[in-house]
């Protein structure tokens, strides 16, 4: 049998339904997290945990556990459903309530759920790189909030996979943002650029963990703002997300990057995730 944490409570995953009213369901009024699960062990899950809180927080939503409760929860969930390799996807939404845009009343209790996925690693991808497509970026001015409501990120995702490619690199007019659900980094003579982390994009656990690598192994780095033509000149291109690592771009719009293969900057960055991976989580 799977589990799934609905609402506190460790249950059948197949018994776990949630109401048809839940304003995560109507109004996609809730946040979520997706943890990456390395050897049974969660990676960053505190910084993840944190962004959780700071989501929440910032569209009012008051958790109904702390940080630490929740991580004994998801700990649990993930040695029940003996989970080695793969994802913890979590979300929290207001509750469940009669239809009104307004919030509820303070008495109804936010829903919290959980469910795993297993995940093997290395993910295809990661050895030759993959294609993007480059579109423009229609979502809200609060990307900083790891919000339900991705229909933005969906749409651009899908216009990718209709065109045979892994990802959408979204911009707004010449300023590249971020892809659907990754940050994006370009390399230019050795320096290493990402959006910085402002309310137009995710600040992404797995690009923080990446600035950090760079700033310990003297590899150039900056947070800030690059445009389409900045893009389509760099050496390398890569993305970072949770489920993705560090993952080489080769393609932009059917053009290749720098030779068509991963660079060596990329290469390297993806050496030393690995190596904190296993620092934290043991070996892959
Ligand atoms: N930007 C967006 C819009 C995302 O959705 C994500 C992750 C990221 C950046 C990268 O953030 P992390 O490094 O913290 O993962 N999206 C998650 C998702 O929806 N599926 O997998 C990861």
């Amino acid at each position: 049998m799977t589990f799934a944490i609905l609402n506190g409570d460790l249950v059948n995953r197949a018994e776990a339904k949630v109401d048809i009213e839940d304003r995560g369901y109507v109004f996609g009024d809730g946040v979520y997290e997706v943890i990456r699960v390395y050897n049974g062990k969660m990676f960053t899950g505190k910084e993840h945990l944190e962004r959780f809180e700071r989501s929440s927080a910032n569209i009012g939503i008051h958790l109904p556990y702390g940080a630490e409760q929740i991580t004994g929860m998801l700990e649990e969930l993930v040695e029940k459903n003996n989970l080695q390799l793969g994802i913890i996807y979590m979300q929290v939404t207001r509750g469940v309530a009669p239809r009104v845009h307004a919030f509820p009343d303070q008495n109804v209790t936010p829903a919290l759920t959980a469910f795993t996925r297993e995940m093997p690693r290395p993910l295809a991808g990661l050895a030759n790189g993959v294609k993007t497509i480059l579109t423009e970026d229609i979502r809200w001015l609060r990307c900083d909030i790891k919000s339900l409501n991705l229909l933005g990120n969906i749409l651009a995702k899908q216009k990718a996979a209709e065109q045979g490619c892994y990802e959408a690199i979204q911009h707004r007019g010449q300023d590249v943002t971020e892809g659907s659900s990754s940050n994006i980094f370009i390399v230019k003579n050795g320096i290493v650029t990402t959006h910085q982390s402002d309310n137009l994009i995710l600040k992404g656990i797995t690009k923080d963990v990446i600035l950090q690598l760079c700033s310990a192994n003297n590899i150039p780095v900056e947070e800030q703002t690059f445009t389409l033509d900045e893009l389509a000149a760099a050496d390398e291109v890569f993305l970072s997300s949770t489920t993705s690592e560090v993952m080489p771009i080769v393609k932009l719009d059917g053009k290749k990057v720098g030779n068509g293969a991963p660079g060596p900057v990329t290469r390297k960055l993806q050496e030393l995730f690995v190596a904190e991976v296993e620092n934290q989580c043991g070996t892959l």
